[in-house]
């Protein structure tokens, strides 16, 4: 029904600023749940206040070195609780999406700033709306359901605080249709992109504002009708927002060959069901990647150890190997591979026999449990599970997820260098909670010639959309198109697949 009384309820019982306090990494549940029934923090301001008070040393198991610890943490914050993870403000995004495409006077928008780029946390969400009637728009603005307070009203500028389960500030800026191609690429920044482009533009003479390029020497302004041309005007290729970074990429865009893009994707290699923890069942699933076009999927639900996913015993498996068999007999314009998600055990053994494992298509493993571990107990376990001559893949490989915990131990170079060695494929996890690896990890792997699959790890069939964020995700790393193996062709595919399997 998409509403639940129970869930209601919850939410009616437990404080908004509880949830954000799961952002402080070192925090979990259970230790938060310990401050707020013992000495009732709710939010991030009141544990800096208790720390500073030495109130938090006194409860049992905490100390004043955890104490110091966590008051440690909250400084390196910056001010607290500034930024917020993207898959916590995506959902925020796209209701003030739905909104503005619904208000007449708004001829067209964007967002901007480090949502449009990307970025794994963000400060505020940043709007550009291009009107002939700035009043109308700015009422319509105002008179959105979810605004708090309005902190900041010029004639072109509206901040506000939007409260949904978080209280989140949005900057609005609304300009003339003429100005908006500017405009936007000035608000999407980054900074150093946009000191990067002044300084380009002084070099001929010109200078770039929030509203045109003026010309120095006769004072002439000229406007554009898309970023495309901004670009165009200073004899660049258009660059994606998800580049603009430390400025370095005004110059790299010229020697950019095949950059990843979303058409780019001819599948999806990481998606449960309702055998084990997904939502959908195997027929929705394969139904939603249809609809995407997509050439290839594989089914991969979590196996036996994995109990709180209802992980799937050895017989399971080989049942919906066949029953997968026979989708792929209806279907002449999708294939269905069927794999697995392996748990690798803390002591780096697989949760399945090489015997179950050869009957499938494809199969990932990855860590759920146990993440604890010194680095090089870490490491033997993935070691291990390179080394099975079964495993394609590596899923989420550092576990990390973006403003609640680090992520295990992990030595990433000798990682990658394994996969290189063995032919197996590293995750791009799209998953906005993970985007694991990350940025620099990327990099690293393809700079080895290591193959990357983007992946949704999809719990349900809408989420196959994740695709979307993590191939900008992979952008960001400058993910070249072929690097990405779920780009290839299925055949191409299939014999990478098979290639780790012979060399036994
Ligand atoms: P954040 O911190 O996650 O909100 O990151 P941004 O990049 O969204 O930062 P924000 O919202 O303060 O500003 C949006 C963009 O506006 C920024 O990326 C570049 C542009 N901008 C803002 N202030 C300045 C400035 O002082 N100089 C220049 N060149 N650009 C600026
Ligand atoms: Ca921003
Ligand atoms: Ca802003
Ligand atoms: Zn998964």
């Amino acid at each position: 029904t998409g509403k639940s009384t129970v869930f209601e309820q919850l939410q009616q019982e437990i404080p908004k600023g509880l949830i954000l306090l799961l952002q402080v990494p070192g925090l979990g549940g259970k230790t938060i749940a310990r401050l707020y029934n013992e000495l009732g923090i709710e939010n991030v301001d009141a544990l800096k206040e208790a720390c500073l008070k030495g109130m938090v040393r006194n409860l049992k198991g905490f100390g004043a070195k955890k104490e110091e610890k966590i008051l440690e943490v909250i400084e390196n914050m910056s001010g607290g609780m500034s930024r917020f993870p993207i898959a916590m403000v995506l959902p925020i995004a796209r209701y003030i999406e739905e909104e503005l495409a619904k208000m007449p006077g708004a001829t067209s928008f964007s967002r901007a700033g480090s949502l449009r780029r990307v970025n794994e946390t963000v400060k505020d969400l940043d709007f550009i709306i291009a009107t002939t009637n700035r009043n109308e728009v700015r009422q319509a603005i105002m008179n959105m359901k979810n605004i708090k307070t309005v902190t900041n009203q010029g004639e072109t500028k509206i901040s506000c605080i939007f409260s949904f389960d978080i209280d989140i500030p949005v900057d609005f800026r609304i300009v003339e249709p003429e100005e908006f191609a500017t405009c936007l690429h000035h608000f999407t920044g980054s900074k150093e992109h946009n000191v990067r482009m002044r300084q380009m533009a002084k070099e001929r003479n010109e200078k770039i504002s929030e509203y045109g390029v003026e010309n120095l020497e006769n004072g002439n302004r000229v406007t554009f009708s898309s970023e495309e041309e901004f670009f165009q005007h200073f004899n660049l290729p258009f660059i994606p927002p998800e580049l603009r970074e430390d400025g370095e990429e005004v110059n790299r865009i010229q020697e950019l060959g095949s950059l990843i893009s979303l058409s780019n994707i001819k599948g999806d290699l990481h998606m449960h069901t309702n055998w084990s923890d997904g939502r959908g069942t195997l027929e929705e699933m394969v139904e939603s990647a249809r609809k995407k076009g997509y050439e290839y999927i594989a089914i991969t639900d979590h196996s036996q150890n994995l109990k709180v996913a209802r992980g799937l015993t050895e017989e399971q498996i080989l049942k919906q190997r066949e029953i997968i068999r026979e989708i792929n007999e209806k279907y002449d314009d999708i294939t269905v591979l069927a794999g697995i998600e392996l748990d690798i055990l803390a002591d780096g053994s697989l949760d399945f026999e090489d015997d179950v494992l050869k009957e499938l298509d494809i199969v990932i493993a990855s860590i759920h449990s146990g993440f604890n571990q010194d680095m090089e107990k870490m490491m033997e376990r993935l070691s291990k599970a390179i080394h099975n001559p079964y495993v394609h893949m590596i899923a989420h490989p550092t576990g990390r997820k973006i403003g609640i915990r680090e992520g295990y131990q992990v030595d990433i170079e000798r990682l990658i260098e394994m996969a290189k060695e063995t032919g197996t494929i590293l995750e791009l996890n799209a998953n906005p909670n993970r985007l694991d690896l990350k940025r620099d990890h990327l990099v690293l792997a393809e700079k080895f010639g290591v193959p990357i699959a983007i992946n949704t790890d999809s719990h349900h069939p809408d989420q196959l959309d994740n695709m979307e964020i993590g191939v900008a995700y992979a952008r960001k790393a400058w993910l070249k198109k072929e690097t990405v193996v779920n780009t290839w062709p299925l055949s191409e595919l299939k014999s990478w697949l098979q290639h780790k399997r012979k060399g036994i």
